[in-house]
């Protein structure tokens, strides 16, 4: 395949509630989408997760846009055949920028799979046609709202809930929702606000029978993890601290975590997401699918990643309406039973809804392979 354009667009689409995290409040979401188009015109689409501001990760969109520019695109343009894992290679000398790098890969291979009728799922290895939705619930401004939205999200079917934790707000939430809502599957997310002078305070999250806490600690004490981990009967999963498939390795032979969250952008695209899923497979230690905030492009590649045999856990895999009024897909995901159905078309197998797409559009740019 060889690729004649690449088009780099920036939405802005407002999310239909705040969702507050330890690291800040998002009210809207400004996102880099990628668009290839090969020599035969078989489009391709990428999401790009970067966040606007450097909090989650060292990575925001408008870095992640300059990256995919100035030192992305190049290297695409000399492949003199395109394909993801061509891609992926020729990405390898450019340090770091793994949302950026994972959001052209996936337009990328969008583009590829879609000449070849294949779907991702099938490429992946995804053994399951649905896959277990759970829901992510952000700190809310007082313990009864708190109780209100997750009746909601139980209502609506979510297979499990989990509650956004930082200092000041752990105990009590968490015992509320036990309290409230009895033995559903439950888990906590610190997004590293903790440090290992809280260990106590975190060993008080062991009487509520949670299937997880995650990334208490900064992303690089992985050391820190594995110590904690001794002093806890919740399993550590990890999110910020798992880079790469190396990354997970290394951190589940020290024992900084029992469970891993996969998450596509952080680390660096969809074959390394595969990959860390095989190495966490070959140890035993179950992975679940997490999110970004991501409309129906990023969500298909989830639905997808998560249709793989070792995602044992339910997934940040919530449906189009639980963070947009109006999703970019034509086919938005639906919760149905608990469950997201995985897109069984050609690559993502999702398709834009065009008028929505340019309506939220802030600014488009074109970059032909002539013009370099
Ligand atoms: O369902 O898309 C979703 C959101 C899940 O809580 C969620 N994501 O730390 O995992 C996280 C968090 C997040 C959101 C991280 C946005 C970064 C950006």
């Amino acid at each position: 395949m060889k690729i004649a354009e690449v088009e780099l667009r920036r939405v802005r689409l407002p999310l239909k509630a705040p969702f507050r995290t330890s690291f800040g409040s998002q009210s809207e979401r400004d996102i880099l989408l990628i668009q290839v188009t090969s020599d035969d015109g078989t489009r391709g689409w990428g999401e790009c997760v970067a966040l606007s501001a450097p909090l989650y990760s060292s990575e925001y969109v408008d870095g992640a846009h300059r990256v995919t520019r100035d030192f992305l695109l190049p290297r695409l343009w000399m492949l003199p055949d395109v394909t993801a894992y061509g891609l992926e290679a020729a990405l390898t000398p450019i340090s770091g920028h793994r949302m950026a790098k994972a959001g052209l890969e996936m337009a990328v291979l969008d583009a590829e799979l879609r000449t070849r009728g294949t779907s991702l799922g099938e490429h992946l290895g995804a053994v399951k046609a649905r896959v277990p939705s759970g829901v992510s619930v952000g700190i809310a401004e007082s313990i009864p709202a708190l109780l209100d939205v997750v009746a909601g999200h139980l209502d609506e079917g979510y297979s499990r809930i989990k509650l956004k934790i930082e200092p000041g707000w752990d105990i009590e939430p968490v015992s509320a929702v036990r309290e409230r809502f009895g033995d559903i599957l439950l888990q906590v997310d610190a997004n590293a606000a903790y440090t290992m002078a809280d260990a106590t305070l975190l060993a008080k999250l062991d009487a509520f029978d949670l299937l997880l806490l995650e990334q208490p600690l900064p992303e690089e004490d992985i050391r820190g993890h594995a110590a904690l981990a001794t002093q806890l009967q919740t399993p550590i999963c990890l999110d910020e601290s798992i880079t790469s498939a190396r990354a997970a390795a290394d951190a589940i032979a020290i024992g900084a975590c029992k469970v891993v969250n996969i998450k596509s952008g952080r680390v660096g695209g969809l074959l390394e997401a595969r990959r860390v899923h095989d190495v966490c497979a070959a140890h035993g230690v179950p992975v679940w699918c997490g999110g970004m905030l991501e409309t129906g492009i990023g969500r298909a590649a989830n639905m997808a990643l998560a249709a793989l045999p070792n995602f044992l856990l339910p997934g940040d895999t919530s449906a189009s309406d639980r963070f947009w009024r109006r999703d970019l897909v034509t086919q938005p995901f639906v919760l149905r039973d608990g469950h997201v159905d995985v897109p069984t078309g050609p690559g993502l197998g999702v398709e834009m809804d065009e008028a929505w797409l340019d309506e939220v559009t802030v600014s488009k740019e074109c970059h032909a392979a002539e013009s370099l």
